[in-house]
């Protein structure tokens, strides 16, 4: 028997040649944009004296001994983070109400004047304690605008802000996100503050330049445009920020949901949204607190169309994560476990449709951006299970580090050469691309790139029977 050495030597060659010279389309994320797109579902935790009066916006004259949790546990929230999937925690360390869940040397408003722990308590010491300790990264939320402080709404206020950057990025810090709340309204004079944007930013640069910064237009992260969790579709990591301000002066709410297809700037969409209708704990949403059902269609509609899922799960009067909450979050992973789980290609033949037999299995099921498929517009790949199977579910990534390339691509499943479902298919793919569809049997499908800006890359596929009750709705 002839040996298959050099043929399988060939092949191997030749997709490691053709993915060297693959040369990247601009603009590429950065090393910080890059890490932090890996974090995919994270929480956000409203906290603070808006918990106890039962406000969304605290007018920043609450006393300070209204924040009084009676059994805050940040081991609690971390525990619970982390039995649901949560790669991190962003804290509000100080909501417009200018209260500060750390001692600031910056205000009179903050933990060390109310009554809890006498006045020795700090929630972002224990949380960023606790994360540590279940293997959490921990972001910081700080919003600029403020109620409270004195100095709001003159100059003076810009060096408060800079001043608090530095204390919690040293104090608390490495962080995974900083977050900039564009808000900006009326303070204590009845002033606006004009944010000197510029400043803050050269100082994140500075203090923490692998910290990456979001607000409606990044520099590194851009909301996107709704609070409802869910991105564009198609969702481009790119973004035009040139004439755009933050907070009022902030692009089209429909740009930053969808991003710009030539954008200039890498700046990819988080989904900012709340388990629970408000951003704070109230008494009476408990039994409004979305379903795993729900969940899991957010998670479809961020983190499957390439954007990134925080979701808030605000603590209650204890300072613990609500027994409702942490429910739904449980149920959440659980149909994400169920559902990706078991991916169908794992025995699966998969080849460039035009060459026939190379395996390409280790380059596209391996989960390493890095090994990826090099497709043209008469190249798509050919998936061959080793039998008929029934699949309703379908991921596909592009290694974005080389930029995000792909416009538009269908799929195609076949049964003993018969197509049984045909061009499903989608716009953009970025990170990552689930799509789903009614369950059919089949034996193969075939992915074409329709439309691309270069050459198009294909880093991973799978393909996942989920619970028909699951399907994107
Ligand atoms: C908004 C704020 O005004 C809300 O209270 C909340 O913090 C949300 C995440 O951002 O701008």
């Amino acid at each position: 028997m002839k040996s298959i050495f050099p043929i399988l030597l060939t092949v191997v060659l030749i997709t490691t040649s053709q993915a060297q010279n693959v040369q990247p389309v601009e603009p590429v994320p950065s090393a910080r944009q890059l890490q932090w797109s890996n974090m995919e579902f994270y929480l956000f935790t409203h906290f603070g004296p808006n918990t106890f009066t039962d406000l969304e916006w605290g007018k920043g004259t609450e006393a300070e001994d209204m924040f009084n949790p009676t059994a805050l546990d940040c081991n609690q929230w971390c525990r619970i983070a982390k039995a649901a999937g949560a790669k991190g925690i962003i804290i509000t360390a100080k909501h417009h109400d200018g209260f500060c869940l750390w001692p600031s040397e910056y205000s009179t408003h903050t933990v060390a004047q109310s009554k809890w722990k006498d006045g020795k308590g700090d929630v972002l010491k224990e949380l960023s304690e606790a994360c540590k300790k279940y293997n959490l990264k921990l972001g910081i939320y700080l919003s600029p605008w403020d109620r409270n402080h004195p100095k709001y709404g003159t100059d003076e206020y810009n060096d408060v802000f800079v001043n608090m950057m530095k204390e919690v990025v040293s104090r608390y810090g490495p962080l995974f996100e900083f977050w900039w709340d564009g808000a900006n309204g009326e303070g204590p004079n009845g002033k606006k503050q004009v944010y000197d944007w510029h400043r803050f930013e050269e100082t994140m640069r500075t203090i923490a330049p692998n910290t990456p910064v979001f607000s409606d237009i990044g520099p590194d992260i851009r909301w996107v445009g709704n609070e409802n969790g869910f991105a564009g579709d198609p969702d481009w990591n790119l973004l035009d920020t040139a004439g755009f301000t933050r907070g009022a002066g902030a692009p089209p709410t429909d740009t930053l949901n969808h991003g710009n297809v030539n954008g200039k700037n890498w700046i990819p969409a988080e989904c900012d949204v709340s388990i629970r209708p408000g951003w704070f704990y109230h008494v009476n949403e408990d039994e409004k607190v979305k379903t795993p059902e729900e969940l899991f269609q957010l998670y479809l509609k961020s983190v499957g169309r390439g954007a990134s899922l925080l979701l808030n799960v605000p603590p209650d009067r204890r300072g613990l994560i609500n027994e409702h909450d942490s429910a739904a979050l449980i149920g959440f992973k659980k149909l994400r476990d169920e559902t990706f789980g078991n991916n169908l290609l794992k025995n699966a033949m998969i080849s460039y449709n035009n060459t026939g037999s190379s395996n390409l299995s280790k380059t596209v099921t391996d989960n390493d951006s890095k090994t990826f498929a090099v497709l043209s517009s008469n190249k798509g790949l050919k998936i061959r299970f080793k039998s008929p199977t029934t699949l309703n579910c379908i991921m596909l990534q592009e290694p974005i580090q080389l930029g995000q390339r792909v416009k538009s691509f269908s799929i195609v499943l076949t049964k003993s050469d018969k197509v049984i479902q045909e061009e499903i298919g989608g716009t953009t793919i970025g990170r990552k691309r689930i799509i789903t569809f009614p369950a059919v049997e089949a034996d193969s499908f075939f992915i074409t790139i329709k439309d691309s800006k270069s050459e198009p890359l294909i880093s991973e596929v799978a393909a996942y029977k989920i619970d028909d009750g699951l399907v994107e709705k």
